[in-house]
């Protein structure tokens, strides 16, 4: 039994509100899909963060959609869980239900297993922070039912497991259920695998199809999983996506400017030659007494080169941003004591850390946004 594990989509993100952004993200998903079907996957899994928003975009919607029914003409099943991006947090149905609706995909419960051949596919959508106990809970329930089951067993969630991040994680692989062959995870951006002695089987995140927002401009390369299920362990290949756009971080020289700047359009040219695709980049020019526009007009030369860059002078020499030199010792205290001193305001800063900060941490700006509406409506903080 051959799986294509497919996650963190993100259809409908374009870096910087590019087009072209946004189209090599739907580039890369079609590619993911085409090598699936060509390698004969058996079943596609897709482990949430479908959409980057939950209001995806015509094309956004139409782009899965397309996805879903090639593969259902190829005859090969889809599954779906869904991630903190496709769910909204007013008491909308999730877009990616119109999918399973319209019978172009599975959606994945944890009561009861999709079964593609000898497989049987648990999973359950993104379980927000406060909702982790009760998933830790069906998740127990749902290690009974997959027992009876006599094949192999796959498990898919949209969690990060505190095992890989300790900040970034909500739940330890030793809160998951030991009974599955293969543990086919989404959320992390990151390619990521490991075995826990005391799980069934290997656990796999495959990373985002792109570079999202959180990750910054670098090189990296993008991609997703096939995992072979035939035999008594699972085995994964790691497939390395061509149409990924690449991308690349430069130090450059204020006083070497010009030839800096040959080296960096070469480079691009080259690059370009490889990928068919011009790069992004990031460039740092450090220097003394640093002219923004002379930096400005001279980096207007790449634009040819480049699809998009930024840039950020570095002043030698200059003030270093405050530093610490051990962790403080409460760290709630310090973050506290650092945004009323930036917000000028207790209270502030007390709203920012409790109410806003959380959302924004589940990246969800929309909630983020009516409560700060709600406080000004409200007049909460007026003269404060
Ligand atoms: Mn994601």
């Amino acid at each position: 039994m051959l799986i294509s594990h497919i996650s963190d989509l993100h259809l409908g993100y374009a870096q910087f509100g590019l087009e072209e952004r946004e189209e090599d993200v739907y580039q890369c998903f079609g590619e993911a899909i085409d090598v699936s079907i060509r390698e004969g996957a058996e079943l596609v899994i897709l482990a949430g963060d479908l959409f980057h928003t939950p209001r995806p975009s015509g094309k956004a919607v139409l782009t899965l959609g397309n996805a879903l029914k090639k593969l259902k003409e190829k005859g090969v099943p889809a599954a779906f869980v869904l991630g903190e991006h496709d769910i909204s947090r007013t008491r909308d149905v999730p877009f990616g239900y119109l999918f399973s609706n319209l019978g172009l995909a599975k959606r994945l419960k944890l009561e009861e297993p999709v079964v593609v051949g000898n497989c049987a596919i648990f999973g359950e959508n993104k379980a927000r922070r406060n909702d982790i106990d009760g998933l830790v809970a069906r998740l127990q329930e749902c290690d009974k039912v997959a027992k009876q089951h006599a094949g192999k067993k796959v498990l898919v969630l949209h969690q990060g497991l505190t095992d890989f991040n300790k900040f970034a994680g909500e739940i330890n692989a030793a809160d998951l259920p030991p009974n599955f062959d293969y543990y086919a995870f989404g959320h992390y951006h990151d390619h990521l695998e490991r075995r826990f002695d005391y799980l069934g089987g290997l656990l796999a995140y495959p990373g985002s199809l792109d570079l999202t927002p959180s990750e910054g401009i670098k090189e990296t390369k993008k991609g997703f999983i096939l995992a072979d299920l035939s035999g008594s362990e699972a085995s994964t290949h790691w497939i390395a996506l061509e149409q990924s756009r690449p991308q690349f971080s430069e130090k450059l020289s204020y006083q070497h400017m010009a030839t800096e700047l040959d080296r960096v359009i070469k480079q691009s040219i080259a690059i370009t030659a490889r990928n068919g695709k011009k790069p992004v980049g990031r460039l740092e020019v450090v220097g003394k007494d640093i002219d923004s526009r002379t930096i400005a007009a001279n980096l207007m030369k790449l634009n040819d080169f480049c699809i998009h860059y930024v840039w950020q002078p570095v002043e030698e020499g200059g003030i270093a941003p405050r530093a610490y030199d051990s962790m403080p010792a409460d760290m709630d205290a310090e973050l506290y004591r650092l945004s009323a001193e930036a917000l000028g305001s207790d209270e502030l800063a007390k709203f920012a850390i409790n109410e806003i900060l959380p959302l924004a941490a589940e990246k969800d700006a929309k909630a983020a946004l009516d409560i700060a509406w709600e406080a000004y409506k409200s007049g909460r903080f007026r003269g404060k």
